[in-house]
């Protein structure tokens, strides 16, 4: 039997196709969809739980006249495929392949860019109304998940569709779970929508009631049997969004296709804004993934049978991630110290806390994907002399600039900000990439921030945030640290002291993070080559070691920074207005970090390789800075450094 899926090429090939085929087609997408995640990795179950209700959005709708919003958009992958792209799915989050995510360039059916949660029905919104200006007739369609449904701007923006009466459909995809499961009292008010506990208990109380009144009792019992339909969808259902100005539809099941195509079509002719609440399950058609829905939600290569993750060094339990780390150390703090306080917005096994949520229940929230609560929540904590411990993704916590600028740090208060996926972050891509936080934190004055090099300096760190007095935050990569025997007794460290690691007379490198260990790597190699390097690890991005930094600036007088950040705001600014400040006009700078533009996805190393951020680029730099002294015509590559002679300061 030819394959179905081979004869779309286009989302209006589904029209020719009948109800038996549309269910064959789904379960040939989820195959597809398994096969590829198997080898790719990527989100399986939030791809596998929405298939049927992508072929039913497809068949019902006209796109991409109509435009389609998907909520952070990992679970886009069936619409890929519907719409083009499968002949490049293998290719998923490779290196200059398809992205997990939709993205406007790579097709003219992904409406919108997404990655960070809750912006679908604000964008949506945005559409419908352009629409209406142009006198456009298509329709706008959002679909966000009950997780996602937590974020507050996804209620911002239910609150102007109310408003404005525009014609938006949201559909509601509730799979009760976001990464873990659900939580939140929006949380539990969906749960008894789907489950209509609260129809029934009404109802039950109700007959109650009316048994007990003698005479009128029986024939008002009859009354109110056939009133129940009427008083489900009068008072119960839906009644938030209702009383929010939208029109509730729901709740269906999102794996029949014949009902969620009936009432798509059917939903097409209303107007005004309409919630259409969508029950879906998690992993839907592939066992593993049913059973453990959080495991498989971003998952990288396994094996179908077994649904064994593949072993790769990421999976191996030695040495152990930067993660891993913070989630254990951050235990042993907490076992001493009765006012630490963890707090993650959605993402509890991802910033390594599983282990604190067990131990100390009490003391750990999870507050839903609320970045901007978490940290205002925090700062109320603080307030009240708690020690909160804020651990957000480095990407995420850019929705949370204004908190952390207003109610932590304006008011000095000790909230600690756990940076994890600090930098390159790989197969994500640009919309999850850490690069920005040092450019967008630096500038916050009380802010101390400190990045470690290794597994070690990274547990004194924790300690010495939750010493701090002041608001602070540590930021930390995706990976593995490099082995770093770990154990001794934790310290604090003193603010602001960086670290001399090694003493040479031609180059200084002044890094930081996760570029320390290439630095050292390349003084090595320089050091083989007869260049001499001096390599300081910052260890604090604010404030510097002043002192150590620019004695040796002044007398090598030749400086490279290099970051895993934006050069825009970031370490190597640090160091070149320091320096300027100071009047260092014959100092030869160059810094090494990530150019004005955004980064694709791919493996972390490939790209550290290709922003000339790793050891070989570090080397290659530097070794061309001292040889520039010989060679004073020789140019280097002006989109990764910039050779800069300080102008004097007028002062
Ligand atoms: C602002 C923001 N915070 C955190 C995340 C990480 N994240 C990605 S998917 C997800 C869960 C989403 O749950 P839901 O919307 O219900 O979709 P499901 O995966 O259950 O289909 C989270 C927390 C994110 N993408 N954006």
């Amino acid at each position: 039997m030819t394959k179905l899926l081979d004869q779309i090429d286009h989302p209006h090939d589904l029209k020719k196709l009948d109800g038996e085929e549309l269910v064959r087609l789904c379960e040939e997408i989820r195959e597809m969809i398994l096969t590829t995640v198997s080898k790719t990795g990527g989100h399986l179950s939030s791809n596998l739980g929405a298939v049927e209700l992508t072929v039913a959005i497809h068949y019902a709708f006209d796109l991409p006249r109509d435009k389609l919003i998907w909520d952070v958009g990992h679970q886009s992958y069936a619409h890929k495929l519907l719409t083009g792209r499968k002949n490049r799915f293998h290719t998923l989050r490779q290196y200059e392949g398809i992205s997990g995510f939709p993205k406007r360039e790579e097709s003219p059916y992904d409406a919108f860019d997404s990655g960070h949660s809750g912006t679908s029905i604000s964008a949506a919104l945005g559409m419908a109304e352009a629409k209406r200006h142009k006198g456009d007739a298509g329709r706008s369609i959002a679909i966000i998940g009950d997780g996602s449904m937590t974020a507050g701007v996804a209620f911002e923006g239910l609150n102007q569709a109310g408003h404005i009466d525009q014609d938006l459909i949201v559909i509601l995809n509730d799979n009760e779970m976001s990464i873990s499961r659900n939580v939140g009292a929006l949380s539990s008010y969906l749960n008894r929508l789907m489950t209509g506990q609260f129809i029934n208990r009404f109802r039950d109380e109700m007959k109650e009631f009316l048994e007990t009144i003698p005479s009128v009792g029986k024939s008002a019992l009859r009354f109110a049997k056939k009133a129940e339909e009427s008083l489900k969808g009068l008072l119960m259902p839906g009644l938030l969004f209702e009383e929010l100005g939208m029109k509730y539809i729901g709740p269906i099941d999102g794996h029949r296709l014949d009902h969620l195509i009936e009432n798509f079509q059917n939903i097409k002719k209303l107007k005004g804004p309409l919630l259409i609440h969508v029950i879906t399950k998690k992993g839907k058609g592939y066992e593993p993934a049913e059973r453990n829905p959080s495991l498989y939600h971003s998952v990288p290569p396994f094996d179908i049978k077994t649904g064994e993750i593949r072993k790769g060094p990421e999976q191996d339990k030695t040495p152990p991630t930067f993660t891993e780390v913070f989630g254990e150390t951050l235990c042993q703090l907490a076992t001493e110290n009765r006012r630490i306080i963890a707090i993650t917005a959605a993402m509890q096994s991802g910033t390594g806390l599983e282990e604190f949520s067990r131990r100390f229940p009490d003391r750990f929230y999870d507050i839903g994907i609320a970045e901007q609560h978490a940290v205002t929540f925090a700062a109320g904590l603080a307030l009240e002399g708690m020690k909160p411990v804020v651990a957000i993704y480095s990407t995420f916590l850019q929705r949370a600039y204004d908190q952390v600028h207003q109610d932590v740090c304006l008011q000095n208060l000790p909230v600690v900000f756990a940076l994890d996926r600090g930098g390159i972050v790989g197969e994500d891509g640009p919309t999850h990439h850490g690069l920005f936080d040092y450019s967008y934190l630096r500038h916050i004055p009380n802010l101390v921030i400190m990045v470690p090099k290794d597994e070690e300096e990274f547990r004194h760190m924790i300690k010495t945030a939750i010493e701090h007095p002041g608001p602070v935050a540590f930021r930390y990569p995706r990976s593995k640290g490099i082995g770093a025997k770990r154990g001794t007794p934790l310290r604090s460290l003193e603010i602001g002291k960086a670290e001399l690691l090694r003493e040479g007379e031609d180059i200084l490198i002044i890094s930081i993070g996760s570029t320390v260990y290439p630095s050292l790597h390349a003084a090595q190699r320089l050091e083989k080559g007869g260049i001499e390097a001096t390599v300081i690890n910052s260890r604090f991005l604010k404030p510097l070691d002043v002192d150590l930094l620019c004695r040796w600036a002044t007398r090598i007088k030749r400086v490279l920074t290099v970051e895993e950040n934006v050069l825009m705001g970031g370490f190597g600014s640090a160091v070149l207005e320091l320096f300027q400040e100071r009047n260092f006009s014959s100092i030869s700078i160059r810094r090494l970090g990530i150019p004005d533009s955004f980064v694709e996805h791919g493996p972390q190393a490939l790209l550290r390789e290709k922003y000339g951020i790793d050891e070989n680029g570090i080397f290659r730099v530097a070794k061309e800075m001292v040889e520039e002294v010989r060679l004073p015509s020789f140019h280097s590559k002006p989109a990764l450094t910039s050779s800069v002679d300080l102008p004097q300061n007028p002062e």
